[in-house]
């Protein structure tokens, strides 16, 4: 059968489909104008016509889908009724296993656009072409948690990103944070077991709050730099768009004339790296489990696209043993004072998945899926992962044949002598499916390196054959120190607490007592103020001080320890989240309203937000319209505070009545107690007066109130500004009843 008869017969989309709004009515369909013309194969086989007769699986007509077939009306159901059995079976086994880790996750379409050739660097297309963009899917992800858990959890994220690129795929699977718990993939199920909800009674599920975990980490020191990271409020970020990504892992890129550099992989967010804390965290998961997946595909639907740079640090072969770190221990980063990051290009999610299981479940990453131009370092971790990854891809779909699934398809041909299996797709034609061959349809041709052929990296390697752990290994605490110093006050404070409530969880008192050891080598400061929480002696006899009162924080943000393995920087700025861009691109804002609020005002806002990025959101009693254009889409009952990044109350009458609801007072107060922009006129002024305690903020620290008519517009400015912002420091916190 000729292509012609082919298409014919079986309704095949071709590249003319490939502009998504031509295949579907669907509004979302319009989300993202495919700049490029660029496709990968799942948009072609995308399935968008609903309004068919309905039909079998194999195309017969159904009449009637609402009754089985049965012996008498009131008869037993018949064994023949292959309609009722092939709907039953189907769902029966519409159920795939989990990930193992990371399974729960939310993805994007997207494209990767490089500025600037790398040639230098690299032979890879993908960094070495400007003339067009290369399509991606990204993944993000939570990893302790069951895929139906809370995105909020307390938990490193995924960030999985597939590049489409004419000389294959490009997986660079990597995390939020630049460092792993462990140095060694044998330690890889122990972590994981450790993790996980303990196994007799499957407690608790998505939190690292309990024995196991702790109990593994205590014996394990190599995990404290991670541990770092994960207590900081890196591992509750506000939004995927607001997270870092990273590689995490050495990796190699190999030029033209075969010249090795080593090169560590990031992604920047164009927003800046902002999180919640914990107290919204925790509220989140069960006001709105779904906020991170909400979150994205409604601001790819507002055609606010999320961004990042990639960015890239490099060092020489020959730099190789530089540093006091080993490049190949993942439980280090490259401090990016001493090897500065290079951004080379801009990543873009613009378009939401169509089909949840077909795209962000059925897709597959896998660390070996690397480019010309793209190899691997030693790093023992990453080594295993180049395991890892194929295998239990095998296992969660079923088949080799997962990469035939259209989300997990390159766009460049694929042709080999791989045949057959569980669920094969193609159909490939002709006798021969071994090399050498003389017969017709001989063997695709091999590449020769020259032409684009895949060539590893030929590192010269000798050595005995060895269980050890390189002795350059051994520093585990010298960079958990460095992550420690950089943060500022407020931070260090947040890891502290987040350590108080961990290990507070965790009923072995031998385990908590370890981890206070662990927690002395980073800061003494550090393991005293969770010893207290712990009811344990202090160690050293240092002061305790609590970090609430302002001689406890100023004593906290001034703990530093003797750095190690840093490169010789007690410091590193890159690290804390402080003087990262910001501003109110990306944010919500709750308006809390009533009737006979001030409507314009209204109107003013949310012109001023729509400007500057951000959106607005209705908030009463009921739903319903509050004006003929205004929607009130959220009632105190279904929201909370924890999901809006500033509250706003409108003057006029309606803001008095609000002043009898218990519910809009705490809402301002929480809002206050996390250091979000409020912002408040003319009547609205005693709704906040009501809520606060006397001594607390007015007109500063993001407070923004105006009483006065005419300067209404600058207030609106001003708290429009000050949307995106944290005031950490706000007066009479301890006071506030939220
Ligand atoms: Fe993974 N990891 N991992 N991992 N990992 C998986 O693969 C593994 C590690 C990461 O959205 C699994 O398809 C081992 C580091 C992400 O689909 C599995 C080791 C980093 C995702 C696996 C690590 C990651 C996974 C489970 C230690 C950051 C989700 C399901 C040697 C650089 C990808 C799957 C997605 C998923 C193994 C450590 C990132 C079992 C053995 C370090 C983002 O193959």
């Amino acid at each position: 059968m000729n292509q012609q008869q082919k298409e014919a017969k079986y309704p095949v989309a071709t590249d003319a489909d490939s502009h998504r709004s031509t295949l579907t009515d669907d509004p979302s369909a319009h989300e993202a104008p495919a700049k490029s013309g660029h496709t990968i194969p799942v948009d072609k086989l995308l399935k968008t016509d609903n309004r068919s007769p309905l039909t079998t699986n194999v195309g017969q007509p159904i009449a009637d889908d609402q009754n089985s077939l049965r012996a008498g009306e009131r008869g037993p159901t018949l064994l023949e009724d292959f309609l009722l059995r092939e709907k039953i079976q189907h769902f029966d086994h519409e159920r795939i296993p989990e990930r193992i880790v990371h399974a729960r996750g939310a993805a994007a379409h997207g494209q990767f656009q490089l500025y600037k050739s790398l040639e230098e660097l690299t032979t890879a297309k993908v960094l070495t072409d400007t003339s067009s963009p290369t399509p991606v899917f990204v993944r993000f992800s939570t990893v302790a948690g069951s895929r139906g858990s809370a995105d909020t959890s307390r938990d490193v994220r995924g960030f999985a990103v597939k590049m489409y690129t004419p000389e294959g795929n490009w997986d660079i699977v990597g995390n939020n944070i630049p460092v792993f718990f462990i140095q060694d993939a044998i330690k890889f199920p122990d972590l994981i077991h450790a993790a996980k909800p303990e196994p007799d009674r499957e407690i608790p599920q998505a939190a690292t709050a309990h024995d196991t975990f702790w109990d593994f980490i205590s014996l394990t020191p190599e995990s404290m730099h991670m541990i770092m990271w994960i207590m900081s409020d890196r591992s509750i970020p506000r939004s995927f768009g607001m997270m870092e990504g990273f590689g995490v892992h050495t990796f190699r890129l190999i030029n033209a004339q075969g010249k090795s550099t080593f090169v560590k992989f990031h992604w920047k967010p164009v927003l800046g790296v902002h999180s919640l804390v914990w107290d919204e965290a925790q509220q989140i998961a069960g006001k709105d489990p779904d906020f991170h997946r909400r979150d994205m595909s409604d601001s790819i639907k507002e055609g606010n696209f999320l961004e990042w740079e990639l960015g890239i640090q490099t060092l020489a072969e020959e730099d190789e043993q530089k540093y006091d770190f080993d490049i190949l221990d993942a439980t280090k980063l490259w401090p990016e004072e001493l090897l500065p990051v290079r951004r080379v290009g801009k990543m873009t999610l613009n378009r939401n998945p169509d089909n949840y299981f077909a795209e962000t479940e059925q897709v597959a990453f896998n660390t070996t899926n690397v480019v010309p131009g793209i190899s691997f370092s030693n790093d023992p971790l990453l080594q295993g992962r180049n395991f890892s990854y194929l295998d239990t891809q095998l296992s969660r779909l079923g088949s080799p044949n997962f990469t035939e699934l259209p989300i997990n398809r390159p766009v460049a041909s694929v042709s080999n002598n791989q045949r057959d299996a569980q669920m094969r797709y193609t159909i490939d034609k002709g006798r021969v499916s071994y090399a050498p061959a003389s017969l017709d349809g001989h063997s695709p041709d091999e590449v020769t390196p020259s032409q684009g052929g895949y060539k590893t990296y030929p590192e010269p390697v000798s050595g005995p054959k060895v269980r050890v752990r390189s002795r350059t290994f051994d520093d585990h605490y010298g960079q958990a120190k460095l992550f420690w110093n950089s943060m500022s006050g407020p931070e260090k404070e947040h890891i502290v607490k987040a350590l108080q409530f961990e290990l507070s969880k965790v009923e072995t008192r031998s385990i908590r007592q370890r981890m206070l050891k662990n927690l002395q080598q980073v800061n003494k400061m550090l393991a005293d103020q969770v010893a207290a929480a712990l009811g344990e002696p202090e160690t050293d006899g240092l002061a305790r001080g609590s970090a609430d009162s302002v001689e406890g924080a100023q004593k906290l943000a001034d703990a530093m320890s003797e750095t190690t393995a840093s490169g010789g920087l007690q410091t590193s700025k890159a690290l804390s989240m402080e003087g990262q861009p910001g501003g109110p691109k990306g944010r919500k804002v709750a308006i809390l309203v009533a009737d006979n609020i001030d409507v314009d005002q209204i109107v003013a806002l949310k012109k001023a937000l729509k400007k500057a990025g951000a959106i607005g959101e209705l908030i009463g009693s009921s739903l319903g319209m509050l004006s003929e254009s205004m929607e009130i889409t959220k009632t105190f009952a279904n929201t909370s505070p924890a999901l809006f990044d500033a509250v706003f109350v409108p003057g006029g009458a309606g803001a008095s009545t609000l002043k009898s609801k218990g519910d809009a007072c705490v809402f301002l107060a929480q809002t206050y107690k996390h250091g979000k922009a409020i912002g408040v006129l003319g009547e609205a002024v005693e709704l906040l007066t009501k809520a606060l305690p006397e001594g607390a903020a007015f007109n500063k620290l993001g407070v923004v109130s105006e009483q006065n008519d005419s300067r209404q517009d600058q207030a609106i400015d001003q708290f429009v500004a000050s949307v995106g912002s944290r005031h950490w420091k706000r007066p009479a916190l301890e006071l506030v009843a939220a």
